[in-house]
C-alpha cells in the first residue's frame, strides 16, 4: 500500500491499512437499499477511481505536469445518484462529481472514463470533451454537458431542460434529444445554494410546478458544510428547503452508500413518475481542502478536519464490503491497489499526449461545426392577410416570427408578457393565438430564468427565441449568455451547442417611456463575447431580412444570436414626410434574408460615406436627403451586424468616398465606433474620418435626453465639416 500513496497523502489507504473503519451511520443494510453485493463492489470501484484521480491530479500538479485541480474527495456518494438515474437523464454537474461520471459510464459500454478524465486533467488535445481547452467534467455519450466554474450558473438551464422534456411531449416535438420520461439532474454545493442564480432556479422550478406543469428535475445539494473557508450555518440548508411550496425535499447521507442510494432512487422516482422538482439534500464531507492550492489548516481546526477524514465515504463503503459484501480487508486493499495502479498508469500516459498548439486550434469551436442535415422546413401555413399590407417594424417582427414558426416546428417564443399581450411593444402579437401556449408562453419575471430556459430548451432540440423586454434588464442575467450559452461549444469542442436568437428591445430615442432604463444605448457587453453574433435592424424590411438570417444561423449553424430591436423604430412609419410610409414594409414583397457578414449599402455618393446602424441609419437616411441639397453626396453603410463587425464589406463600401463619418448612437466608451476606428487605422484608410457617439452617461428623462444623444443636427454639422475639410485639401 505504501507505494501507491507516494506523492500525495492517501488518508483512506492509511486508515484502511490501520483497520480504522468508521462505525455505521445508519442501521440500513445494502438489502434495504436494494443493492446487491456486486452493486456495492461496483460503486466502491467508482468511488475509489474518483479518489485516485484526485490524488494523481494533485501529484501531477505538484510536479508541474498537471494543472490546478479541484477534486471530488468526500463527495463520492454521488456515484449512488448516477446508479439511480439512466444515462439519458441529462446531468449538469457540480465540480465534485468524478464518481458520478465514472459510475454513469457503466451504462455506456465501451466508455473509458479514467483515460478520458486523465486527458482532461492534463489538458491534452485528445481529451474527448473539451479537446484540451479546460478541465471539465462532461461527456457527449453520457449526456453530461460540460459546466463552467461559475457556481450555480448551470441550475437555470437544468430547469429549462426539464421544462423542455415535458414541453417536447406536450407539443409532439419530433427531433428531440431526450427521452419522453427523462429526468434532468443537477448538483451543487451548500454554499452555492445561496447564490441568486441558484435561488432563481429553485424559484422557477417551484413556480412551474406550482402551476402543475410537469418538471422532472432533481436538484442535489451536496452539503459538506463549507464553501471554501466559510462554514454554512448548521441546519441552514434543511431549514431553507424543507418547506418550499412546489419543491419536494428529501435528505440522505452521501457518506453512507446505502443511504445515498435510497435517497437517490426516491428522488429519481419522484421526478420521473410524479414529474415534480425534487431537492435532494445529500450530506457529504470535504476531504483534502477546497482545491489543490488550498491550505485548509489555515481556517479549520485540526480536529474538524480529522473528524471529516474519519467519515470518508470510501471508508464507509469499505466497511460495508467487509460486513456485507463478502470481502476481507485485504481484498478491499488489493482492489484499491489495482485501481491506484490503473489510474496512475493512465495519468502518466496522458502527460505524454499532445496539447493544443495554435490559437487557430484553440478558437475553432467558437463557431460550432455546421449541422450535417439541417432540418427541412415544413410547408408554409395559411397566410396572414397582414403580410400583404405595409407594416411597421414591430409588426413585421411578429409576422416574420409567425412565418418562421410555421416553417420550423421547433421554434418556441417566450419571455415576459409575450403571450396574451404579445409583448409590451407588440413584437410577438397574435403568436400565442396562432401557435398555442406551448410554443409561445409567458415566463415568470426573471431574465436569468428566461435565458436559462433558452439554454435548456436548446439541449432538447428546440430553437428558442426568448425575448428580453428591455436591454437594460439583460445585465443582471448576462452570465447566462456570456458564461454559459456562448461558452458551451468551446468547452465541449463543438459537441454540445445551444442555438438561440435572443430578441432584445433596446437603444435610445424612445419618446414614450423616458429615462435610462428604457433607452439603454450600449451593446458593448455582447461585442466582446467570443462567438456571439449581434444583429440590429434599422427598418421594417431589414428587420424581416435580419431575423430570417438570425434564425437560419441558429438553426443551421447552431449559433447564439443577439437580436437588438431599436424600440424607437418599432412604430415608425415615415422617413422624410408624414405619410411617405418609407419605414414600413410589405412582408410578402420582402423575400430575401440579410446575409451574415454583409452590410446594406444605400446610395453611391462620393463625398461622404456614413457608417451606421439602428436609429443612426434612420437619422442618416433623413440627413442624406438634406445633404444632397447642399451638394454633399452620400452613401450609407448600414452595418446590420454589430458583432462580428462586417469590416471587409465596410472597407469595400468606403472605397472611393472622400470622407467617412461613423454615426454610432451608443455611448462613446466601449462603443463599436472605437473598434471601427482602430480597424480603419490598421487598414491604412487615407480619407478623413470622424465619429459621432452618445455621451458617456446614463440617459436622463425628457428633452434633456437629446443633449446626450447623437442628433440629426449633429450629423449634418459633422458631414458639412468633413466636406469642407475635403474642399480645403483639394485647393
Ligand atoms: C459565481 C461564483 N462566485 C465565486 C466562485 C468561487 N468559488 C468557487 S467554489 C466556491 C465555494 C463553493 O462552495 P460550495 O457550494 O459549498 O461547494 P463545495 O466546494 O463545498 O463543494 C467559491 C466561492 C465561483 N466559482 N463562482
Ligand atoms: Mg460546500
Amino acid at each position: 500500500m505504501a507505494g501507491l500513496i507516494a506523492g500525495a497523502a492517501d488518508i483512506f489507504a492509511e486508515k484502511l491499512a490501520a483497520q480504522q473503519l468508521p462505525a455505521p451511520l445508519t442501521n440500513l443494510s445494502i438489502d434495504d437499499a436494494g443493492l446487491s453485493r456486486s452493486d456495492l463492489a461496483q460503486l466502491f470501484e467508482s468511488q475509489a477511481t474518483s479518489r485516485r484521480l484526485d490524488l494523481e491530479a494533485r501529484r501531477l500538479g505538484g510536479e508541474k505536469r498537471g494543472y490546478y485541480s479541484i477534486g471530488s474527495s468526500g463527495h463520492e456518494g454521488n456515484a449512488a445518484m448516477a446508479r439511480a438515474l439512466r444515462v439519458s437523464d441529462m446531468a449538469f454537474l457540480h465540480y465534485r462529481s468524478g464518481a458520478f461520471l465514472i459510475e454513469r459510464s457503466r451504462q455506456a459500454p465501451g466508455s473509458t472514463p479514467i483515460w478520458d478524465m486523465a486527458l482532461s486533467f492534463v489538458a491534452s488535445s485528445e481529451d474527448p470533451i473539451s479537446g484540451g481547452r479546460h478541465k471539465v467534467l462532461g461527456s457527449k455519450p453520457l449526456f453530461i454537458p460540460p459546466q463552467t466554474s461559475t457556481i450555480a450558473s448551470h441550475l437555470p438551464k437544468a430547469v429549462g431542460a426539464a421544462y423542455a422534456v415535458s414541453l417536447a411531449r406536450r407539443i409532439g416535438l419530433e427531433d428531440r434529444v431526450l427521452p419522453e420520461d427523462a429526468v434532468i439532474f443537477c448538483n451543487f454545493g451548500d454554499a452555492s445554494s445561496n447564490h441568486s442564480t441558484a435561488q432563481g432556479a429553485f424559484n422557477t422550478a417551484a413556480w412551474t410546478s406550482f402551476r402543475n406543469i410537469p418538471l422532472p428535475l432533481v436538484f442535489m445539494c451536496e452539503d459538506n458544510g463549507i464553501g471554501i473557508s466559510v462554514p454554512t450555518p448548521e441546519g441552514w440548508v434543511a431549514a431553507n428547503y424543507a418547506n418550499r411550496p412546489g419543491l419536494v425535499y428529501m435528505a440522505c447521507d452521501g457518506r453512507d452508500i446505502a443511504s445515498a442510494f435510497l435517497g437517490a432512487q426516491e428522488a429519481a422516482r419522484c421526478a420521473r413518475l410524479r414529474k415534480k422538482p425534487v431537492f435532494l439534500h445529500m450530506r457529504t464531507v470535504r476531504l483534502m481542502g477546497h482545491a489543490g492550492s488550498d491550505v485548509e489548516s489555515a481556517y479549520r481546526a485540526r480536529a474538524e478536519i480529522d473528524t471529516d477524514a474519519d467519515q470518508d465515504p470510501l471508508l464507509h463503503t469499505a466497511r460495508r464490503l467487509v460486513q456485507e459484501g463478502g470481502c476481507s480487508l485485504d481484498d478491499v486493499s488489493s482492489i484499491y491497489g489495482r485501481i491506484a495502479d490503473q489510474v496512475r498508469g493512465a495519468m502518466e500516459n496522458a502527460t505524454t499526449r499532445p496539447k493544443l498548439t495554435s490559437a487557430a486550434e484553440v478558437i475553432a469551436p467558437l463557431v460550432p461545426p455546421a449541422k450535417t442535415t439541417p432540418k427541412a422546413p415544413a410547408p408554409a401555413d395559411e397566410k396572414d392577410r397582414a403580410t400583404a399590407e405595409p407594416q411597421h417594424l414591430s409588426r413585421i417582427i411578429s409576422l416574420t416570427l409567425a412565418e418562421e414558426m410555421a416553417a420550423h416546428k421547433e421554434i418556441v417564443v417566450f419571455g415576459e408578457d409575450v403571450g396574451k399581450k404579445g409583448g409590451v411593444y407588440g413584437a410577438s402579437v397574435r403568436l400565442q393565438q396562432k401557435f398555442g401556449s406551448g410554443r409561445v408562453f409567458d415566463t415568470l419575471l426573471d431574465e436569468q430564468a428566461i435565458l436559462g430556459m433558452a439554454i435548456g430548451l436548446a439541449h432538447n432540440g428546440f430553437l428558442p427565441i426568448p425575448e428580453i423586454q428591455f436591454l437594460a434588464y439583460v445585465h443582471n442575467a448576462e452570465d447566462q449568455i456570456r458564461g454559459e450559452a456562448a461558452s458551451l461549444s468551446f468547452f465541449s469542442n463543438g459537441q454540445y451547442t445551444n442555438p438561440m436568437v435572443v430578441r432584445i428591445a433596446g437603444l435610445a430615442y424612445q419618446k414614450g417611456f423616458g429615462g435610462h432604463f428604457h433607452n439603454d444605448n450600449s451593446v458593448s457587453i455582447f461585442r466582446d463575447i467570443p462567438g456571439v453574433i449581434v444583429a440590429c435592424p434599422s427598418s421594417a424590411a431589414d428587420a424581416a431580412r435580419l431575423l430570417r438570417e438570425s434564425i437560419r444561423l441558429a438553426r443551421e449553424e447552431s449559433r447564439v444570436v443577439i437580436f437588438i430591436e431599436p424600440i424607437a423604430l418599432y412604430g415608425t412609419k415615415d422617413l422624410h414626410e408624414p405619410g411617405d410610409g418609407l419605414m414600413t414594409a410589405v412582408l410578402d414583397d420582402v423575400k430575401d434574408a440579410a446575409p451574415f457578414g454583409k452590410v446594406a449599402l444605400e446610395g453611391n455618393g462620393a463625398d461622404l460615406a456614413i457608417v451606421t446602424y439602428g436609429n443612426g441609419a434612420y437619422m442618416s437616411r433623413r440627413c442624406a436627403k438634406n445633404l444632397e441639397q447642399e451638394n454633399i453626396r452620400t452613401r450609407i453603410i448600414d452595418l446590420r451586424w454589430l458583432s462580428p463587425l462586417p469590416m471587409e464589406d465596410v472597407l469595400k463600401g468606403v472605397k472611393g468616398a472622400k470622407a467617412v463619418l461613423i454615426v454610432d448612437e451608443c455611448r462613446r466608451s466601449g462603443s463599436l465606433s472605437e473598434e471601427i476606428m482602430a480597424k480603419f487605422m490598421e487598414a491604412g484608410l487615407t480619407q478623413p474620418v470622424a465619429r459621432l457617439n452618445g455621451e458617456d452617461t446614463f440617459i436622463p428623462l425628457g428633452p434633456a435626453a437629446d443633449t446626450v444623444l447623437v442628433s440629426e443636427d449633429g450629423i449634418m454639422d459633422a458631414a458639412r465639416a468633413l466636406a469642407a475639410a475635403n474642399t480645403r485639401t483639394k485647393k
